[in-house]
């Protein structure tokens, strides 16, 4: 059975404190093995990647052969049947449409003092998109990193993928093929981020790595974090449902599944103001984990760490929302848009009965790569912004420097900086002379 609480009962607030502060996940301690494993892959390059694919994905493979040939992608996509093809390609336009909106724009203004300043975007140069191999392959999540960096106008694109016993997920290479990736090369775990880091004969190194992985992923990114810029260390899917008793119980219950499914450790919450609702979306979901083909571990993440709360109305729903800040939030009430006014921290919102939170995972267009474990009390999804950096800009008058410089001279001295205050005396001197 689900945890169910009530806002009104004692003991309430402990008990949502506790909710709040479970650890859904026991990450192995790999970091010493990943050390190594980097360590291994600076030292030996390929032949090092080599090895490794052969060791934990069991398939031999040669340095020009790291990367799929344009000939093996061909015959990998061929076998994709056209509506899956047409589903990415709807959902790569709709994904494309979104963040293209996201990019921002450069500034450039004359101030005051008659000094200009401003600042200008730019991609990064090469980014390296991480996608698990086996079970966990999403092809929508290789749009998903993909996308917003070729909006943001990376110039080299690479994908890293396992493909456990050489089998590789042909969807995953369509997904990179319709994205832009460059190239994609078939390896994986710790190894691949430290090739995409420091670069191999065969793997020129990036900027930027992005993408879900395990553990030892997990920690290879934790590593080069400094070396490269990383994306987030994701955790966990999260989904927290606020329901007013207006909808139909089963959606709200498949709704929560839905997330359940990806993972054990994963969260589901409902929150209701309406306690027959509740238990009539408790009673769906356990109908529904009769016959889903993944209860076991939708069943297991429902029971260890689903709840449904009754909260008293709709603003005490969203307070506590908010101290939950969950990666998905979908306000199932009659006035879904006047409630999302009271929602302060939450990764991605879906609003009203016929926006399952699917629809953001696969085509509505946001990123579904978002922020998780409470993070989206502090950061935001995958956008655009990740694959760009700002450059100030800043450019002095003869009058401008006359106007400002005096000042930056007095607290260079306030700091002993003698060359500091220098550089600007010296030109402030000659300005005075009438020298320039
Ligand atoms: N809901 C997941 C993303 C995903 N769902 C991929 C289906 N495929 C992120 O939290
Ligand atoms: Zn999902």
């Amino acid at each position: 059975m689900v945890q169910f609480l009530d806002t009104r009962e004692d003991g309430f607030a402990a008990q949502f404190q506790s909710l709040l502060g479970m650890k859904r996940e026991d990450s192995p301690d790999v970091d010493a093995i990943v050390a190594d494993i980097i360590a291994d892959v600076r030292a030996r390059g390929d032949a090092a990647l080599i090895e490794l694919t052969s060791k934990f994905d069991r398939f031999d493979i040669t340095a020009d052969r790291l990367a799929f040939s344009l000939e093996e992608i061909a015959a990998e996509i061929a076998k994709v049947p056209p509506a899956e093809r047409a589903a990415l390609e709807l959902a790569a336009e709709r994904i494309r449409a979104y963040h293209a909106r996201q990019m921002p724009e450069d500034q450039r203004w004359t101030d005051a003092a008659g000094a200009e300043l401003g600042w200008r975007w730019g991609p990064v140069s090469a980014a390296g998109l991480y996608v698990p191999g086996g079970l966990a392959s999403y092809p929508s999540s290789v749009l998903m990193n993909a996308i917003p960096a070729k909006v943001a106008g990376v110039e080299r694109l690479v994908v890293v993928c396992p493909t456990p016993d050489g089998v590789v997920n042909p969807l995953v290479l369509l997904a990179a093929q319709i994205a832009g990736v460059d190239t994609v090369y078939r390896v994986g775990g710790a190894q691949a981020i430290a090739a995409l880091a420091y670069g191999t004969d065969a793997i020129a190194p990036v900027d930027k790595i992005t993408g879900p992985g395990n553990a030892f992923v997990a920690a290879a990114k934790r590593r080069v974090f400094g070396r490269v810029g990383i994306d987030m260390i994701a955790g966990p899917s999260e989904i927290l449902v606020i329901a007013d008793g207006t909808g139909d119980p089963d959606w709200i219950a498949l709704d929560l599944l839905s997330q359940a499914e990806h993972d054990e450790s994963a969260q589901a919450i409902l929150i209701t103001t309406d306690a027959a609702f509740g238990d009539a979306v408790s009673k769906a979901v356990e109908a529904r984990l009769q016959t889903l083909q993944r209860r076991k571990i939708a069943g297991a993440s429902w029971r260890d760490f689903g709840a449904v709360i009754v909260a008293q109305d709709l603003a005490e729903a969203a307070t506590l929302s908010n101290r939950v800040a969950p990666e998905h939030l979908e306000l199932c009430v009659a006035d879904p848009d006047a409630l999302a006014e009271q929602i302060t921290h939450a990764g991605a919102i879906f609003l009203g009965a016929y926006t399952p939170e699917a629809i953001g995972d696969y085509i509505g267009g946001p990123n579904h790569v978002l922020p998780t474990a409470r993070s989206a009390r502090f950061s935001s999804g995958l956008s655009v912004m990740d694959f760009l950096k700002r450059t100030t800009l800043a450019k002095m008058t003869p009058g401008a420097l006359k106007a400002i410089g005096p000042a930056a001279e007095t607290l260079a001295i306030s700091e002993s900086l003698e060359a500091h205050g220098l550089s600007v005396r010296a030109r402030l001197d000659a300005l005075n002379k009438g020298e320039l």
